[in-house]
């Protein structure tokens, strides 16, 4: 018999749990301002997570899905984004949106079941939170495909999570993906768990970035708790996506630290000492560690960063309380340029009950 392909998969890391710089650092980080303001960004994502599961807890926005853990990923993301790329997203990638300057309140209204909320500031063209996982896999593919036809020096950008692998959706998207040779990147994060389904169940592959290899895609995997790995990773890939050499599939690893949103109790279906372990590997502690290890951070950093996060945050909520609530037209109001028949009579008849 005669081999007539063979594969590999490559995985980086630059920093280590305790903070180590393991592998010579990519440029950008080797200036630790640039290393502090991920970090800056990071904390901040945590400190409006842990509001917004409280909003949830006291009855004052829908259900959450949290983003804990996920922190290195969306600012790796985030970072190596220019405006003009489009994000397609999850309900996970709230950091990001961040970064990419939708506000905190208007994650709020999101999540208050306000529709205001997907009508952010961040960029125009950045699709809203898709719920239906993969489905935005081959919405990515169409936008690449915009973007070539159109000659555009830009990308797109779809997040999505372990589970999402195993739809056909995935599958066709980076199918086509790879087959149109399109400037599109897929952003995998594998936190280990789909709801309460665990990695090992999903799929039989070794690795969930092998998937490119049967699309004729670049695929690789790094670590996801490593702020500088999945910023390198995703640099390289837009890169390339923007020059013309097509896609790629990135595989980072972390946890999923919280419950699958607020509506789920995770302690049902995994043990304590699992998580326990996770949080060895979390991303801002690593992250400050090495920070500090090089002086570039201290504890007056730190107390000021997080009383201006935490701040900051309370003024976003205190925002979002106080925008009056949507009128029950409004629901109508942003998905059709023109309404359709039936939806405009819904429209008109959810407006004359209000008014009653
Ligand atoms: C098409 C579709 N099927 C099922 C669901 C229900 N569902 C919501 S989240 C989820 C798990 C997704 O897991 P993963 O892709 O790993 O993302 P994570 O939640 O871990 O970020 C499922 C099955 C859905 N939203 N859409
Ligand atoms: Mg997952």
């Amino acid at each position: 018999m005669t081999v007539v392909a063979k594969f590999e998969i490559h995985y980086s890391q630059f920093l280590d749990p305790q903070g180590k710089v393991v592998a010579p650092l990519p440029e950008f980080a080797s200036d630790p301002r640039n290393l502090a303001a991920l970090y800056r960004w990071m904390v901040l994502m945590r400190a409006y997570d842990a509001k917004a599961i409280a909003l949830q807890r006291t009855g004052q926005i829908g259900t959450f899905a949290s983003l804990l853990g996920h922190e290195a990923i969306n600012a790796g993301i985030a970072s190596a984004m220019e405006r003009d790329d489009v994000f397609l997203m999850t309900y996970r990638d709230n950091g990001v949106e961040l970064m990419r300057g939708v506000t905190l309140k208007e994650l709020f209204l999101y999540w208050g079941g306000d529709e205001r909320g997907s009508n952010f500031s961040g960029p125009r063209r950045d699709f809203p939170i898709c719920i239906t996982i993969a489905a935005h896999a081959t919405h990515a593919v169409g936008v690449a495909y915009a973007m070539k036809l159109r000659r555009e020096r830009r990308a797109a950008v779809c997040a999505l999570g372990d589970g999402a692998t195993s739809k056909g959706d995935f599958y066709e998207a980076i199918n086509a993906a790879g087959a149109w040779k399109l400037p599109v990147v897929f952003a995998l994060t594998n936190n280990q768990w789909a709801i309460s389904v665990p990695r090992a169940k999903q799929s039989a592959a070794q690795t969930l970035a092998q998937k490119a290899i049967a699309a004729g895609i670049e695929g690789l995997q790094v670590d996801g708790n490593d702020v500088i790995a999945v910023c390198h990773a995703m640099d390289e890939a837009l890169n390339r996506a923007r020059s013309g050499g097509g896609p790629t599939l990135i595989e980072a690893l972390t946890y999923r630290l919280s419950d699958h949103t607020t509506a789920d109790d995770a302690t049902r279906y995994r043990s304590p000492d699992e998580v326990a372990e996770a949080w060895k590997l979390d991303p801002i502690v690593r992250l400050r560690t090495h920070l500090m290890a090089g002086g570039a951070w201290d504890k007056a950093k730190e107390d000021a960063l997080l009383k201006e996060c935490n701040d900051q945050v309370q003024a976003a909520a205190q925002a979002y309380l106080d925008t009056p609530p949507p009128t029950a037209a409004q629901m109508f109001d942003h998905l059709y340029a023109q309404l359709p028949a039936a939806l405009a009579r819904q429209r008109a008849a959810a407006l004359g009950e209000t008014q009653e």
